[in-house]
């Protein structure tokens, strides 16, 4: 059931980015197994510093995190929206616990894959941590937590994730956060920050090649969910930073005039020689902006967290 609404959604989107001008697709899409196998890929590489500076800040501060996070040490329920292997969150986790701490994790993720993966690997690592997890939207989740007002929220939003947004979902993730919020509850979000041009572009324009593979992987996926015919050859990666918006934009570019078909939409598609498909957007931050995103959605920024490099922000926000 499950698949055959997440199939429709991917048709509906389909056709609805590329009968748009300029073409664009979905960068949600990209993670099927193939796609979040090469995104682990990506985090791997050196060029790709956000998942090392983030590791760097959750291992190197993790005392001052959870002192800002629980100052009076009373119990708690640490959300995570899009845990995934929650890799960094464990770090968290452990020194909670090692601490004698009182709290609850309830990683929340839209794979069942993944959030049994986790639950297992936390039985066997934190055996005397409690973990509720939950599979499905953040929202709807978040929502059914607002109600229990009896323990404060800690929600971890990590990895950059937020960057991936445009200014309109930026705005309507952030206002929904704050609606599902009590005053009291705290937010934890991974920002990139703004940088050296060139360290951005060799994140996202890497030599080995990853991050091509990891955007042809969505016309792969056409090729086999959609029933499309898409010629991978015929298509190539290209990846801007605009240092004045602070986004990176991923694009596929089509390299000669060409037809592809899309079986499950019954239709056919034109691409001219050079024309783009817009694949992703990953935006940079500076930290006088993040303070009135926080703002300007009825949170205070409590502390920011950073590497050493500065390129990377865990900000911490309080409703009120
Ligand atoms: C998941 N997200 C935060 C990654 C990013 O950096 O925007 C996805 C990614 N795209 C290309 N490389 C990594």
């Amino acid at each position: 059931m499950d698949q055959q609404v997440l199939l429709s959604e991917l048709a509906t989107d389909t056709l609805k980015g590329l009968s748009s001008n300029p073409k664009y697709l979905l960068s949600k899409y990209f993670y099927d197994d193939a796609g979040s196998a090469i995104f682990q890929e990506i985090m791997k590489m050196p060029e790709y510093y956000l998942t090392d500076c983030e590791h760097e800040i959750f291992s190197n501060q993790k005392e001052e995190i959870s002192q800002a996070i629980c100052p009076e040490k009373k119990l708690f329920n640490l959300v995570e929206l899009g845990s995934g292997d929650g890799l960094k969150t464990k770090i968290l986790l452990k020194h909670l616990v090692e601490e004698g701490i009182h709290f609850q994790y309830t990683p929340i993720d839209i794979s069942a894959k993944a959030n049994h993966e986790l639950v297992q690997s936390l039985k066997k690592e934190l055996p005397d941590l409690q973990v509720e997890a939950q599979t499905g939207d953040y929202f709807q989740k978040l929502k059914n937590l607002k109600g229990d007002a009896s323990m404060q929220k800690i929600i971890l939003f990590l990895g950059s994730n937020i960057g991936n947004f445009s200014v309109d979902e930026t705005t309507e993730f952030l206002s929904r956060l704050s609606a599902y919020s009590n005053v009291g509850d705290k937010v934890l979000i991974g920002f990139d920050l703004k940088k050296s041009p060139a360290i951005i572009m060799e994140a996202y324009n890497d030599p080995h090649g990853h991050t091509c593979r990891f955007n042809l992987n969505h016309l792969v996926r056409l090729n086999r969910e959609l029933d499309a015919d898409f010629d991978i050859q015929r298509f190539e990666h290209q990846t801007t930073y605009n240092p004045l918006t602070g986004e990176v934009k991923s694009f596929l570019i089509s390299n000669s005039d060409q037809t592809v078909q899309i079986g499950a939409l019954e239709k056919t598609f034109r691409f001219t020689k050079w024309e783009a498909i817009f694949m992703e957007r990953s935006r940079k931050y500076d930290i006088q902006t993040i303070e009135t995103l926080a703002l300007n959605h009825h949170f205070k920024v409590v502390q920011n967290f950073t590497d050493q490099r500065n390129y990377f922000v865990d900000s911490l926000w309080e409703k009120i």
